[in-house]
């Protein structure tokens, strides 16, 4: 059969910083061609709406399967597999992801038939056994765990039992130097473990993964990487290193192999101060850049988030970061209640430092426990602006000015790590990118002022929207986090951190 694999287009924050290979959508895909299909898979984040048509006309794809990571991607992948389901009425088309997994139903409704099947979890676990059904009878499809159809819903979606069995089909991707984040240029990506063993309410990684935490065996990640062309690696990890020895583990099998790259992994200040050692070894290594989700600068906005760790040990991270010459990015989350002042405080803050700092906007995702017990009313149902850079939450300030207000703070930003001021401290990295060919890290310097426009954001409210989020449940004070989970009970370990000793424990 002909499977084609998609990823949709870019949303706001990788137009700019960053473009990353969509590695969840490509292990799938090769588990189809593993199980003896023809594969093809288009990246739309970095090719075109005509060239996904011209796919569909000169390869006529009978398995058609979309990425939905991104609750904003939603729209487009609808509209993209109604056409498509024009053009091929004989294919059958799929949508699983992060976000499907969540909005599964809904996205089956709004497409009327277009979208034939959401396959809930992760995909390598259930797209073999969905390509046998689909061969097999067609009409037993829902009854598979995960899938969900018009006709009815399977049981809850399995896990992958080890992530060493798990193939990557990096060369599927058509245009591999596209990929890139900061200086990273051009960068693959890498998975090391899965899950989070915290549960901030205002994130689905941990509901995804029903709290488990498998990894990679190190030689499988050294040998991966060994194949790896690339010299920038991003890890994609929702919190790296959360396991010292497997850290250490890793490090070591790479070395051993004498592999030189430069890292970009994504963790949080408590693991870092906590397994230093690790960061000091990958610094060795070429770890170059972290991405510290700080959420908030006062004990107050953390406690909210129920981040699970304090003022103090966020800021003491960031000196730990400085000492050991690792360059952090930092995120923090605006409140769309912040007013003037607040903004004015984040704003010095973010002068003061030195670190890049990252403005998302608070939005209660399906999936969070925020969708459950936020009590502001949504003022927006649209998917396209579920992308945490525009305010979905009553604002205090006039919508406009809370664009302004935010545009601005992020602006601090962008005066301070892009443009010609950027270009300063990086200027050879720059010559040598070009001298390559590689243009995505010079191109992103000036990009800033055509994507974060508060005119702009304010105006994709007034778009017409086609497509509406079913609302949330009515609002809970407590929830019961298992309810959240999209898997049973798992058979896996299933681990949590105990808050005084800061060591992990099996059970929820
Ligand atoms: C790496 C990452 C990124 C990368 C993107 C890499 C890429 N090109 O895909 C970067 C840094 C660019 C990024 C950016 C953003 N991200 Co992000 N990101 C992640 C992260 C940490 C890991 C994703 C990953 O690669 N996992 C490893 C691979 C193997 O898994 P996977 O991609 O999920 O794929 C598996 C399943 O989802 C499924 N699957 C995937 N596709 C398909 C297709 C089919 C047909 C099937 C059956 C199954 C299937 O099977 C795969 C294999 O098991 C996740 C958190 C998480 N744990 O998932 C957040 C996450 C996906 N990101 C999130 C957000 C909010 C964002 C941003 C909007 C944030 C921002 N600052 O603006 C942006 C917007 C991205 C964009 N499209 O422009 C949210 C999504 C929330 C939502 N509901 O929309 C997540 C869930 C984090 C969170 N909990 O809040 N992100
Ligand atoms: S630590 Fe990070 S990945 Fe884990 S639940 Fe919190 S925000 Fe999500």
């Amino acid at each position: 059969m002909r499977f084609l694999a998609v990823h949709p287009s870019p949303l706001m924050y990788s137009k700019i910083f960053l473009r990353l290979e969509p590695l969840g959508l490509e292990m799938v895909a090769e588990t189809a061609r593993q199980a003896g299909h023809k594969v093809r898979l288009i990246d739309l984040q970095v090719e075109s709406h005509k060239d996904y048509f011209q796919i569909l006309k000169t390869w006529k794809p009978e398995i058609i399967a979309f990425s939905c990571n991104y609750l904003a991607n939603v729209p487009e992948i609808i509209d993209l597999a109604r056409a498509a389901k024009s053009q091929l009425p004989k294919s059958f088309i799929i949508a699983g992801g992060h976000s499907a997994s969540f909005t599964a139903r809904e996205i089956l409704d709004h497409a009327e038939g277009a979208v034939d099947c959401v396959l809930k979890g992760e995909g390598e676990a259930v797209v073999p056994r969905f390509l046998e059904a689909f061969r097999e009878d067609r009409k037993a499809l829902h009854t598979l765990p995960g899938a969900v159809t018009l006709s009815g819903e399977g049981p809850a979606p399995s896990f992958v039992e080890n992530l060493d069995d798990l193939p990557t089909g990096r060369d599927l991707l058509r245009h591999r130097r596209k990929y890139f984040i900061g200086v990273l240029d051009p960068c693959a990506s890498i998975e090391f473990a899965r899950g989070c063993p915290w549960s901030c309410n205002f994130c689905s990684a941990w509901t995804f993964y029903n709290r488990s935490y498998r990894s990679k065996s190190p030689e499988k990640v050294a040998d991966e990487l060994a194949g790896i062309q690339e010299p920038g690696i991003f890890i994609v990890d929702d919190v790296a290193f959360t396991q010292p020895c497997h850290g250490m583990e890793i490090g070591r099998a790479i070395e051993k192999k004498g592999i030189r790259k430069k890292y970009y992994l994504e963790t949080r200040g408590d693991v870092l101060l906590r397994n230093k050692e690790v960061f000091e070894y990958w610094k060795r290594l070429g770890l170059e850049y972290i991405f510290l989700g700080l959420e908030a600068i006062d004990e107050e906005g953390l406690k909210k988030f129920r981040k699970g760790i304090s003022l103090g040990k966020n800021f003491a991270a960031l000196e730990c970061a400085r000492s050991l010459g690792i360059t952090v990015a930092i995120n923090l989350i605006a409140d769309p209640a912040w007013d003037r002042e607040r903004f004015e405080v984040i704003r010095k803050w973010c002068l003061e430092v030195p670190e890049i700092v990252n403005i998302s906007v608070m939005t209660p995702y399906p999936g969070t426990e925020i969708w459950h017990t936020e009590s502001r009313q949504l003022t927006s149902r649209d998917y396209r602006l579920y992308d945490i850079q525009h305010a979905v939450l009553p604002t205090t300030l006039p919508l406009d000015e809370f664009y302004a207000e935010l545009v601005q703070t992020q602006q601090v930003l962008n005066a301070k790590h892009l443009g010609w001021e950027a270009l300063k401290g990086t200027a050879r990295i720059a010559a040598s990118h070009l001298l390559r060919g590689q243009t995505n890290f010079v191109k992103m310097l000036w990009k800033f002022n055509s994507v974060y426009n508060a005119k702009l954001q304010l105006a994709d409210h007034a778009k017409p929207v086609k497509y509406e989020m079913y609302p949330p449940p009515p609002c809970e004070e407590k929830v019961d986090p298992k309810s959240l989970y999209i898997h049973a009970a798992s058979n896996h370990a299933v681990r949590s951190l105990d808050a005084k000793t800061e060591q992990f424990v099996q059970g929820t």
